[in-house]
């Protein structure tokens, strides 16, 4: 198998590797370690960076003494093994106060506590170096449609995005916002349920040039959606500033498998377009973010099963992406790739210069008949995909 490394740009969560193991149905399974443990042993298996939540390394309301120490140790920690603190979040979800959500309760004495936990974290992101700051709104949502005024849901979302991100600006910190969409769990129905409904509002804002999207594969997937097809169109609108990996089966709760152990043939073409781009497009976006990972060690492992899982998201994306670089390369792709037509999708419809009245009154021989009996071989081709994947 291979090996990952630092060039590699793999990165986790602390809590992912430090889930222990609690659900709604029982407690811990497994022992918590300090959070250096776990940036130690994640550098040691190869990873290159590391994200968090502030709750993950602080106890939400620690002494300012103590959350300076403490984090401070802990960077100390990355810098010693050489790992970059990427990401930072926050968490308005686990404490019961943001039962209604941290930007959109309707208690506006909560929304204000919740905007001055994301501000102050937006101080420490910056300080730990981090890029990207990742704005979940687990809590963001409804159970019932009685229980909000969803425009003002919607224009609470926006003031707070808007603040934050005037925040960052007007600091001059080099941070931009990733927001990441999810359906639903914990709440009934969460805001933002989508790529889609995330670039909508980062497109209303007034500081939207640095809010782009964190899309996760098992959210999207909860939403019965592509996760590859809404990281192109993050790519198409420059929104794609980072991405969370990992697996899920089917519709039903958020399983944060490791990345590969869900739906595999999904998972290949999402690594294609990581490593690959568009292929008949190469002026394109591509991402260049960091391959961040966010999945649970599941209940049933031990610290080694820990280990083990976190090696596995690693070495599948690597095995998957020498199996993406093979199937582009492959001369039998290529020719399919043509008969198929894939290259001029890149084609503009009109000529350059053609005016839709020139269009309009152009005559052109087309036979549709014909058209609607050629051959697109797309099942060939991911017959061919199928063999490199699993050949
Ligand atoms: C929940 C998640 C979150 C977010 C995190 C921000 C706890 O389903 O995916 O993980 O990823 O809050 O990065
Ligand atoms: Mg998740
Ligand atoms: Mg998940
Ligand atoms: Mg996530």
């Amino acid at each position: 198998a291979p090996v990952p490394s630092k060039t590699d740009k793999f990165s986790f969560g602390l809590w992912t590797v430090g889930w222990t193991g609690t659900d709604p149905f029982g407690g811990d399974s497994r022992p918590s370690l300090d959070p250096w443990e776990y940036s130690d042993k994640l550098a040691e298996l190869g990873a290159w960076g590391i994200t968090f939540h502030d709750d993950d390394v602080v106890a939400y309301d620690a002494p300012e003494e103590e959350r300076r120490a403490t984090f401070k140790k802990l960077k100390d920690a990355a810098d010693k093994a050489g790992l970059v603190v990427e990401m930072v979040t926050t968490n308005t979800f686990s404490h019961p106060v943001f039962k209604d959500g941290g930007l959109t309760s309707n208690d506006r004495a909560v929304r204000r506590y919740g905007l001055r936990k994301v501000l102050r974290n937006v101080d420490l992101a910056a300080e730990m170096g981090a890029e990207t700051f990742v704005m979940w709104g687990g809590r963001e949502g409804a159970e019932y449609d009685s229980s909000k005024d969803l425009f003002a849901a919607h224009a609470r979302y926006a003031e707070g995005l808007d603040t934050v991100a005037g925040y960052i600006k007007s600091q001059g910190y080099n941070l931009r916002i990733g927001l990441e969409p999810k359906p639903n769990e914990p709440r009934g129905d969460i805001f933002l349920p989508t790529i889609g409904h995330a670039l909508a509002l980062a497109d209303s804002l007034e500081h939207g040039d640095i809010v782009g999207l964190n899309p996760e594969v098992g959210h999207e997937q909860m939403a019965n959606l592509n996760y590859t097809h809404g990281l192109a169109l993050a790519l198409y609108r420059d929104k794609l500033f980072h991405i969370d990996l990992n697996g899920q089966r089917g519709l039903k709760y958020d399983q944060d498998l490791a990345f590969g152990h869900g739906d595999l043939m999904s998972a290949f073409f999402t690594v294609d377009l990581l490593v690959n781009g568009f292929p008949a497009s190469p002026e394109a976006t591509r991402y260049e973010g960091p391959i961040h990972f966010d999945y649970k060690p599941s209940r049933t492992e031990g610290m080694q099963g820990v280990w083990e899982s976190a090696r596995a998201n690693m070495v599948g994306y690597l095995m998957l992406a020498e199996k993406a670089r093979k199937f582009r390369q492959d001369p039998a792709v290529q020719d399919l790739m043509q008969k198929a037509s894939i290259f001029e999708l890149a084609q503009p419809t009109l000529d350059e210069g053609e005016s839709v009245a020139d269009f309009l009154a152009a005559t052109e021989e087309f036979d549709a008949d014909a058209k609607g009996a050629r051959e697109y071989h797309f099942v060939q081709l991911q017959q061919l995909a199928l063999e490199h994947l699993i050949g």
